[in-house]
């Protein structure tokens, strides 16, 4: 009977480490939950100053993760007021202040995380 009881718990512990490498698994973008409250506060600026919306073809986001670290990034530039990021439309879309942020700024920082970031010409 010991001996059962122990088999459960390695199992258990066997699953639980194949649902961490799993979730880890995606390069040095693991989720944690600080990084979706910084987006959240991000848009309470939202409505101070002009607002330019900024659309890039974002190449290399693989998950989630990639999503929400490139949102994270983006968020901390000042002049930033919102971003929407799109790992299956391999796009972003971002909010800024644009006398206080320029597009090659966030073409930077994108680039900095590892993708290919191109602004796409609004017209
Ligand atoms: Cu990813």
């Amino acid at each position: 009977m010991k001996m059962k009881w122990n088999h459960g718990i390695l199992a258990t512990g066997l699953i639980v480490g194949i649902l961490a490498l799993g979730w880890l698994g995606c390069g040095s973008q693991n989720a944690d939950s600080s990084k979706t409250a910084a987006v959240e506060t991000a848009s309470e600026t939202e409505t101070a100053g002009p607002t330019k919306v900024v659309s890039l073809k974002v190449e290399g986001m693989t998950c989630n993760s990639c999503e929400i670290a490139l949102k994270k990034s983006l968020t901390k530039l000042d002049g930033v007021k919102e971003v929407e990021a799109s790992y299956k439309e391999a796009k972003a879309v971002v909010k800024v202040d644009p006398e206080k942020v320029a597009e090659e700024q966030i073409v930077e920082a994108i680039t900095k995380l590892g993708y290919t970031a191109q602004v796409t010409p609004q017209n």
